[in-house]
């Protein structure tokens, strides 16, 4: 009787939002992403999964973020977090996709209840889910039509709306949330601001207060989070936030935040008017629309050319720095951290060899923090960054230890212990975060006495180009090898070969994107017109091979 009420609630919520026809879901890069009016009833079905997961883990948090982050205002999206704050198991991915392509409500009803006894879900377990949006004018409907899929199981289900918040403050508050042992933090937002305050200030110490920082918010949820942030922390960095309109319709995203910053390879026209760059010495920083990414940039001093300072930079810095530290940590012989770095092919060519000279051992995967994320974690230090400025760094719990008993020889060695711990506290454990990875740069910066051209100089960027080239039909673009060849369409990848040889130091490599209706090309080679050339003749081949001329 219970589960014929269960399946009655769900055919009802179901049949308030019904799936549009002629539409295909994908579970892609970062989950459901497309324009926010197909997605009504993919809300209410990751609903029902995401209680089936909770219930699965006997009860455990699981975490729902609805945002479309970098895309454009129209679009919207959503993702499953898992209980230790990273994103949903892979094996679950597929679930996500066959519930929401259910074309009718019994076959919805009929798919939940085969899901359910595959994954062995005791629908009498109790289940946990937080949720959150980011500042979408599509947000507030589309959070209706989850907590419909929510409450469809009655008081099992208990839920803790966050509101409007970024997507790593979410991520943080379900890792804490189960963190039994209660020492990853408060799981709130004020618990957040309250552990990234504490461990800036530990690092900062009487180096502060910092240089001002302009930090361009995309006009999207980094400019809440940052506001509350810095309300916490005081004036130790003097932080200036550009673009902020979060209420403005159409500004969110448009000609500015990171991902603007890093395809243009080019200032926010909003940051150039407003002229903040223009004093030497100064520096800036772009978060995209929810606050998972963020790039850096300068203007050099004597043509007052714009200086990009990406994901890789930001890798390459920091995983110099917490080698230098783990040396003057001298931990014995036994316990000696390994710093590694994890980059997908977008990495600039002259960051990889970088780290590689200096004996840095670096991995490349697929795009997609899932990917980053569980190579990092082979290290006992992972730096993670994808090239767009999506990344984090990983403390194995066995450094953590490591650190924590050891007994340091100086005061030196007391001292880069003590730092180590204080980056590993900082730094969010469980995603890439703009907010948190800001502070992580201004905090090596002070370390080292640097200003941003000092950062900049450790290797120079090989020219690059990344077009989005819109295609018919992007399944027909099959990658292999982290990304960097295609296996189809059949013959394309001799081709991409046969030109990429005619440019010096040219690579290029194509690859579906898994969040916009777009195929994309990287291409880098020695000089600009190079590079230009090289992603053109790419394009042409990718344009031809799906049918166009
Ligand atoms: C998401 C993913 C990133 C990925 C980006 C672009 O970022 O989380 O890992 O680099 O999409 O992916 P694709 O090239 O497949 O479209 P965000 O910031 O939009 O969530």
């Amino acid at each position: 009787h219970e589960h014929a009420v269960l399946l009655n609630s769900i055919a009802d919520g179901a049949n308030q939002y019904p799936k549009p026809e002629h539409v295909n879901y994908t579970y892609g890069t970062a989950g459901f992403r497309t324009l926010a009016t197909k997605l009504p009833s993919v809300l209410f079905r990751v609903g029902l999964l995401a209680v089936l997961r909770s219930k699965r883990l006997e009860g455990a948090t699981i975490g729902i973020m609805v945002t479309a982050s970098h895309n454009p205002e129209p679009d919207n999206g959503v993702k499953l977090v898992d209980p230790s704050g990273e994103m949903l198991d892979p094996s679950w991915e597929p679930h996500a996709t066959t519930l929401s392509n259910c074309p009718s409500t019994e076959s919805l009803i009929s798919t939940f209840t085969t899901l359910a006894n595959h994954l062995r879900v005791d629908l009498h377990q109790p289940a946990n889910i937080v949720y959150a949006r980011d500042t979408r004018p599509s947000g507030p409907e589309l959070i209706k039509a989850l907590e419909t899929g929510l409450r469809v199981f009655g008081d099992s289900v208990k839920i803790n709306d966050l509101g409007v918040t970024t997507t790593p403050i979410l991520h943080y508050v379900v890792k804490a949330t189960n963190d039994k042992t209660a020492e990853y933090g408060v799981p709130t937002k004020e618990g957040y601001n309250a552990k990234m305050a504490k461990a800036f200030t530990t690092l900062i110490g009487n180096k502060g207060p910092l240089a001002p920082l302009y930090v361009d918010c995309a006009n999207g949820v980094g400019a809440v989070a940052l506001k509350d942030f810095t309300d916490a922390l005081g004036d130790l960095l003097p932080v200036h936030p550009l673009n902020t309109a979060t209420t403005t319709q159409g500004a969110l995203n448009h000609m500015c935040g990171a991902d603007f910053v890093k395809t243009k390879q080019a200032l926010p026209p909003s940051v150039h008017s407003s002229g903040v760059l223009s004093k030497p010495g100064s520096r800036a920083c772009s978060f995209d629309g929810d606050a998972d990414r963020i790039v850096f940039y300068y203007l050099n001093e004597e043509k007052a050319n714009f200086r990009l300072l990406d994901g890789d930079k930001i890798a390459v810095m920091v995983a110099m720095f917490l080698v230098d530290l783990v040396v003057k940590a001298k931990l014995d012989e036994e316990h000696r951290l390994k710093v590694g770095v994890v980059q997908t092919a977008y990495a600039n060519g002259s960051s990889t060899k970088y780290l590689t000279s200096r004996n840095i051992p670096v991995t490349c995967v697929s795009t997609g923090v899932k990917h980053l994320h569980h190579a990092a974690q082979r290290y006992d230090i992972g730096v993670y960054f994808e090239a767009n400025g999506h990344g984090t760094v990983l403390f194995s719990d066995s450094a953590i230890k490591a650190l924590k008993a050891a007994s340091p020889q100086s005061p030196d060695a007391a001292n880069a212990i003590k730092n180590l711990l204080a980056f590993s506290e900082l730094i969010n454990q469980a995603v890439g975060d703009a907010l948190s990875d800001m502070l992580l740069v201004e905090a090596v910066l002070a370390h080292r006495g640097w200003g941003a051209s000092d950062w900049d100089a450790g290797y120079e960027d090989l020219p690059n180009r990344l077009v989005k080239v819109e295609v018919p039909d992007r399944s027909i673009f099959v990658a292999t090898d982290a990304e960097r060849k295609l296996t189809n369409p059949p013959g394309l990848q001799e081709k991409i070969e046969e030109v990429m040889r005619k440019y010096e130091m040219g690579r290029s490599f194509v690859r579906p994107s898994g969040t916009e209706d777009c195929v994309r090309v990287y291409a880098e080679a020695k000089t600009n017109s190079e590079a230009e050339n090289l992603a053109l003749a790419i394009t042409d081949l990718v344009r031809f091979a799906s049918g166009q001329s």
